[in-house]
């Protein structure tokens, strides 16, 4: 069965047009997850609404918007499997207008391809996703340099957009020598399923058994336990049950814990999985839990468990690498948005603005900005207006990536550094 397979969530990124969401339809197809029926359908059916070649496309885009501009709008999540892992695939927007939906879905995912148009090379998206997605903390990545077609599956051309590539990734932190380049066609179906004739000169492997050099996705086991509270249910006879997903550690029968910013303690009792009691919890696993000693007022969501002789960190303030995705003026000192962090979100002030950073390079280009933009990284300080629980991603990765929210737009991304821990007792 699929499910006894490890799962990766796999985010395919890129500039507009460059074929991402052909990409998808194509390994779904060619994966077996979408039948060769249904992609004729569309054929005909795209054809026949001045469409023609967007039948791959159209397995991921389903809104009628989507279809009738031919471009991805909103994420899609659509599943498929390989030999080795079933796959999540996040089939994100390329338009800079969405770029906000892309953010969504890097977030959620382990792994991804970066779809890059052999005829156009690095364009604008190309560069902002590949920061994003490091940013956001997805460290493996495949690059599908795409429309081989378009540019006669020349050896010289795909060498020079890996050139590009390769400098690109290499400026925001991940090692081209570890990072696959496969030429493809995702509209012709070269290089996706099995190695083209087309091009002879190309000896790696095809994209989807690329997908199977990704690792499994680390279970820091080996970390404190951190399960954040997305609810807190009480239950006659049993009594108070938080329920969450464990991101890092182990919970165990018997352990003590402490909830955190709440500063409340208690003894684990019990630990229920799909409705059985399991005597451990492990990172992924998510679970109700009972706790003695915890009412059901003492403690809510974006409370966060751990141990009591380790237990989540609460920030005063705390120091953060953010990039501003759009704000309608200026972002200064003093402007409170929501942060979302693991279940939390907290209205936080930005109290300082230490250096404003080159988003391609990561070196400093001004000290103590007065205002950042749009498209500005930076270090800032951050003051939560209550308390609340944050640690630094060197420490906690799972623990200390936020997005930050006003208006019901995304105004920025970033990751905790360093924290000033609040004395809670
Ligand atoms: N020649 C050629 N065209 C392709 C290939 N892959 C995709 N296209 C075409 O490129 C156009 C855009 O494809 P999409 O898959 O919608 O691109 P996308 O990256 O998902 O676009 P957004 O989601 O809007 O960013 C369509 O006309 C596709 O048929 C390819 O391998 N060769
Ligand atoms: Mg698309």
């Amino acid at each position: 069965m699929a499910s006894d397979k490890p799962h990766l969530n796999l985010a395919v990124i890129g500039h507009i047009d460059h074929g991402k969401s052909t990409t998808v339809g194509r390994m779904m197809f060619e994966t077996g997850a979408v039948p060769a029926h249904i992609i004729e359908g569309y054929r005909k059916e795209a054809e026949s609404k001045g469409k023609a070649t967007f039948e791959f496309a159209w397995v991921m885009d389903n809104l009628k918007e989507e279809r009738e501009r031919g471009i991805t709008i909103d994420i899609a999540h659509k599943r498929f499997d390989t030999p080795k892992f079933y796959f999540t695939v996040v089939d994100c927007p390329g338009h800079r207008d969405f770029v906000k939906n892309m953010i969504t879905g890097a977030s959620q995912a382990d792994a991804a391809i970066l779809v890059v148009a052999a005829p156009d090379g690095v364009m604008e998206q190309t560069k902002e996703h590949v920061f994003l997605a490091r940013t956001l903390g997805i460290t493996q990545l495949i690059i599908a340099v795409n429309k081989m077609d378009a540019v006669k599956y020349e050896e010289k051309r795909f060498n020079e957009v890996k050139k590009d590539l390769t400098d690109l990734i290499k400026m925001v932190g991940y090692k081209p020598d570890e990072t696959l380049f496969i030429p493809v066609s995702s509209l012709a179906g070269d290089n996706i399923k099995v190695n083209s004739p087309k091009t002879p000169w190309y000896k790696g492997l095809p994209l989807i058994a690329a997908l199977d050099t990704f690792k499994e996705p680390a279970k820091p086991t080996d970390k404190p336990l951190r399960l954040p509270i997305q609810d807190v249910y009480s239950i006659s006879g049993i009594g108070t049950v938080p329920v969450g997903r464990v991101e890092t550690g182990i919970m165990k029968k018997g352990m003590k814990v402490s909830f955190m910013p709440a500063n409340k303690d208690g003894e684990i009792k019990s630990i229920e999985m799909h409705h059985e009691e399991i005597p451990q919890a492990v990172p992924g696993d998510n679970v109700g839990f009972n706790v003695r000693g915890i009412g059901k007022g003492d403690i809510r969501r974006g409370d966060v468990c751990g141990p009591v002789e380790a237990p989540p960190g609460v920030a005063e303030e705390f120091t953060a690498q953010i990039v501003v995705l759009q704000h309608p003026s200026a972002l200064t000192v003093g402007y409170t948005p929501v942060f979302h962090c693991h279940t939390t979100q907290t209205a936080c002030t930005f109290t300082q603005l230490l250096k404003k950073l080159d988003p391609r390079t990561g070196q400093t280009k001004e000290e103590n900005p007065t205002f950042l933009k749009s498209g500005d990284a930076a270090i800032v300080v951050i003051t939560p207006t209550k308390p609340m629980v944050i640690e630094p991603v060197k420490e906690l990765p799972q623990m200390g990536r936020f997005a930050v929210r006003d208006m019901g737009s995304t105004i920025a991304a970033g990751m905790c550094i360093s924290i000033k821990p609040k004395q809670m007792r």
